[in-house]
């Protein structure tokens, strides 16, 4: 039961005063938290306890705006996305939430006068890594720059009491331990209760005729589990707009209790209570599909089943059972195939809970599911066996076969007779044990179907996705991934911005491409040597990070190679590992004339069962140590093996690299997007033509990036009759590479360890291509060592590097998924929390390219000869601004000029 305290006006519900965002104001509700709420005083405070009463002292301003951002939206009825994703890797929010509300400096000096250091108070956080990598990662970004574009986005996903797990390296070795992450609270939640959701698993499907003699469905005899919601706060930059991000724990029915109970065994009431709440306590640590664990389908399924059922209960409320604006009106983007049981959940609960025809039921679903692809690896497909499926989700199950026959329908109506045409498009892989292809299931159902980087969605529409984009070529388009500019530059990298805001303004930290006005003073010596000084600075505090986590000593002024990302053979870390070899056997050789002294990092996190990705963590560790313990290296080559790669190690390690690796095989990394963070930081990056290298490369400018590799169509040629033994016999230096690593060189007292990468390398065929692109690899690599001793050439293509990082704003991305996919209108909610900055009711002026107000929702999709579709009320001035006055266009014919001098 809910209170319902509409009475006459009661003082409970007129409105606060405004909190005050000074100094003062926020060391008192500080205390506050402190002696009220925690009940501390001076004898041994645990530490985290001045995190948890700062959180909370911030949480109270955050809510404030997110009750009026709520409460603008409702009166607006505007349109909305939900951003269903199984990953949120949200890191820490303390800073963040500090510099979106504005008051980093009062907060700062306010823990001044209570004889605190902010930096140390920040360092109680634990991250919220409710993700793997990439994608998880970028869900997060994607909910800053909808806040700050205040876009009406809500993130749904799973609230995991184990996050991504703790990475220690024993002996070289990966070792995982648990990330409790919740274990002193999480002051960012709120929990909601009154929402909580029952979610159906099991049982079998009821065809039954209702009154009016239609059939009907029921799912019956379903073992359920609740989902409880907890609401986190998504601050925009500094313009009133608190979004949502909804996490979804699971918890035991009472039923399920009571029915244990009577049985008469309380233990196994318990147990089941207990397997309940397993849905949400642990995060699968791959990021490549883990097959067939029923468990991960019954996460994806409670996902998609509570916030769907959470949308249309919200939907109800506002419209009855009236769903003919629900399509104008609601957008749900599918991040990768994770969230697809959405597709057939939604066709469930139109029909059978909110009464519609299959046709009306399809028509909504057609039009408001959108699917991002993150991968072309076949392995990384998602497929679960139809057994299993029907098993644990019987109404699913029919209803996907259901889509199917109607989708083969249309298939043969467009290649009559086509029978092999038919089995390759199936949702349905048959076989032995016949498959669901959520892949295949997405793109029939979504509307809109996206790669993350040009090359990726090329790749898409020509090879994994090819006969569907012959049949609906409107579905596909691209988008290209961005980060947000906010925490990787503003909050991450203060130096640097300070610089940057001292040199050509503010508006980047909301206009990324306003950092082309720095492109001019790449030419300014005195700008470089403050650049430079910066750089130093952040490769000091990265060499401490270094220093702490591994014990190895980093000379700021070598040159900081870094290569941070989980590890796994397509992206190469072991390319990186044999030039090290090589760098090493020049060493031992004499070969040192006109060297560039490099500290070489590598970082990142094995999935727990991929055996050839932790071998390669072993291979880099043993290597770091014989490099590291030879005297002839000595301040010419160090490396290290940072563990528990995670974003708040990425905040460190960005702002303090020289060289960004990213050399995965080509046509194999969807995007990246660790290469944008390097870039905007000013790093250069030595890279394939992959994923949004080329389009970083394509902004930089040739010159400013170091190329090397085979192309992706150059990879699947070479396929044909590669002998990698005779590229390694006709190559000296990776023939003694080989030769080091076959000897033992590395692993004196552990005979045999590498044989397997050895082999991969060798009789296997090096499926990755590293032999066939050693050479050119190692080539770039020494034309980035030449670049980097000449200072004032490296410091001017850093400049440009960072100035020509605009496009890789998620703000830009969010404003492509906008205009092109979700087409909301911005609201801002104005008049209800006060901002630190009294200028964001204006601050869409802020924004180059505004959404125009859309003329189709879906400007692609053939309509059935019905009419127009309603849109939502356009939002009056909002749109206007930004129209290029004070943009940095102009100075793209400068950069064409400048790039290239001295390079
Ligand atoms: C699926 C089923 C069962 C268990 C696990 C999974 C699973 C989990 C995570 C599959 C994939 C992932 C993560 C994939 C990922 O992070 N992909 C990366 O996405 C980035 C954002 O678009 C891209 O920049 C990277 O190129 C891409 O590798």
């Amino acid at each position: 039961m809910t209170c319902e305290l509409t009475s006459t006006p009661n003082p409970l519900l007129t409105e606060l005063p405004p909190l005050g965002m000074d100094a003062a104001n926020l060391a008192l509700d500080f205390r506050q938290y402190f002696h009220h709420t925690l009940g501390r005083d001076q004898h041994g405070t645990p530490p985290h306890c001045f995190y948890t009463a700062l959180a909370m002292t911030l949480r109270d301003r955050l809510v404030e705006r997110w009750k009026a951002t709520d409460a603008a939206y409702a009166a607006s009825q505007c349109k909305r996305t939900y951003y269903l994703s199984l990953e949120f890797l949200m890191g820490r929010a303390l800073s963040n939430a500090m510099l979106n509300l504005g008051v980093t400096d009062s907060t700062s000096e306010a823990l001044g006068k209570l004889g605190l250091l902010m930096e140390e108070v920040a360092e109680e956080e634990h991250d919220a890594g409710l993700g793997n990598g990439g994608l998880g990662r970028l869900a997060a970004c994607f909910l800053d720059s909808c806040a700050t574009l205040q876009l009406p986005v809500t993130g749904y996903g799973i609230r995991y009491e184990y996050g991504m797990f703790r990475q220690h390296i024993e002996d070289g070795y990966q070792v995982e331990e648990p990330d409790h992450w919740l274990r002193n609270g999480n002051p960012w939640e709120l929990e909601r209760p009154e929402y909580t959701q029952r979610i159906q698993f099991g049982g079998r499907c009821d065809y039954y005729h209702d009154t009016d003699k239609k059939m009907r469905v029921r799912w019956v005899d379903s073992r359920d589990v609740l989902a409880v919601p907890y609401d986190i706060p998504v601050p925009g930059y500094q313009n009133g707009t608190v979004n949502t991000l909804r996490l979804w724990k699971a918890a035991a029915t009472d039923e399920f209790d009571l029915n244990e109970f009577n049985a008469g065994s309380y233990t196994e009431a318990v147990a089941a209570k207990n397997a309940a709440e397993h849905i949400s306590m642990v995060l699968y640590p791959n990021d490549a599909s883990e097959n067939g664990k029923e468990l991960r389908l019954r996460q994806q399924y409670f996902l998609a089943s509570a916030s769907l059922q959470d949308v249309l209960f919200q939907w109800t409320r506002d419209h009855g059972d009236d769903f003919s604006q629900f399509s104008d009106r609601v957008c749900f983007q599918l991040n990768d195939t994770h969230p697809t049981c959405s597709v057939a959940e939604l066709m469930r609960l139109l029909m059978d809970d909110y009464g519609l025809e299959w046709a009306p039921a399809w028509r909504i679903v057609s039009r408001t599911m959108a699917y991002t692809n993150h991968t072309l690896l076949p392995e990384a497909l998602e497929k679960w066996p139809v057994r299993m499926f029907r098993s644990l989700l019987p109404r699913l199950m029919d209803i996907i076969f259901e889509i199917n026959t109607g989708f083969l329908n249309e298939v043969s109506r467009r290649w009559p007779g086509d029978v092999a045409r038919r089995a390759r498009m199936s949702i349905i892989e048959e076989g032995p044990e016949p498959q669901v292809r959520m892949a295949y299931l997405a793109v029939v159902a979504g509307f809109s179907v996206n790669g993350v980087a040009e090359l990726h969605s090329e790749l898409l529409q020509q090879d994994l996705f090819s006969d569907f984009y012959q049949l609906w070529p409107h579905k596909f388009n691209n988008k290209t991934n961005g980060v947000t500019q906010r925490r990787w530059l503003a909050s991450s990298n203060p130096a640097l911005s300070e610089l940057i805001s001292d040199t050509i303004g503010e508006a980047w930290v909301t206009d990324l491409q306003q950092l082309r006005k720095l492109i001019p003073f790449s030419g300014n010596a005195e700008f470089r040597a403050k650049w430079r000084a910066v750089k130093q600075d952040n490769k000091l505090r990265l060499a401490a990070l270094v220093q702490a986590d591994c014990g190895v000593a980093f000379d700021v002024d070598a040159m900081f190679d870094v290569q941070v990302k989980r590890i796994h053979e397509y992206k190469r870390q072991l390319l990186n590992i044999l030039h090290v070899i090589h760098l090493y056997d020049r060493i031992k050789r004499g070969d040192t004339a006109d060297w560039t002294p490099r500290c070489v990092l590598i970082g990142g996190k094995a999935a727990p069962g991929y055996a050839m990705a932790k071998s390669i963590i072993k291979l880099a560790c043993n290597v770091a140590r014989v490099v590291n313990s030879d005297p002839a290296c000595d301040g010419l080559l160090k490396m290290a093996y940072l563990p528990n790669y995670r974003v708040t190690a990425m905040e460190v390690v960005s702002p303090g690299t020289d060289l960004s690796e990213q050399i995965s095989t080509a046509g194999k990394e969807a995007s990246g997007t660790g290469n944008m963070k390097f870039m905007i930081n000013g790093a250069l990056t030595i890279g394939t033509l992959d994923g949004a290298n080329i389009e970083i490369r394509e902004e930089a400018g040739e010159d400013n990036f170091f190329l090397f590799g085979l192309t992706a169509a150059e990879v699947e040629a070479h396929r044909r009759g590669y002998n990698p033994q005779a590229v390694i016999a006709a190559d000296p230096d990776l023939r003694r590479v080989m030769q080091l690593l076959e000897s033992g060189h590395f692993n004196p007292s552990e005979p045999g360890i590498f044989d397997g990468i050895i082999r991969s390398l060798t009789v296997y065929g090096d499926y990755w291509m590293i032999v066939a692109d050693f050479s050119s690899y190692v080539e770039a690599q020494r034309q980035a060592a030449a670049a980097f001793r000449d200072e004032e050439r490296w410091t001017r293509m850093s400049i440009i590097n960072s100035a020509t990082s605009g496009k890789f704003s998620s703000d830009r991305t969010i404003q492509e998924y906008n205009s092109e996919i979700w087409h909301l209108t911005p609201i801002a909610a104005n008049g209800h929390g006060k901002s630190a900055t009294p200028d964001y009711e204006t601050r869409h002026d802020r924004f180059p390219h505004p959404c125009p107000p859309p003329t189709h929702p879906y400007p692609n999709l053939p309509l059935e000869g019905e009419g127009t579709i309603a849109l939502p009320p356009a939002s009056g001035g909002k749109l206007e601004g930004g129209t290029g006055e004070g943009d940095a266009g102009s100075l793209r014919e400068f950069q064409v000029d400048r790039l290239g001098e001295g390079a």
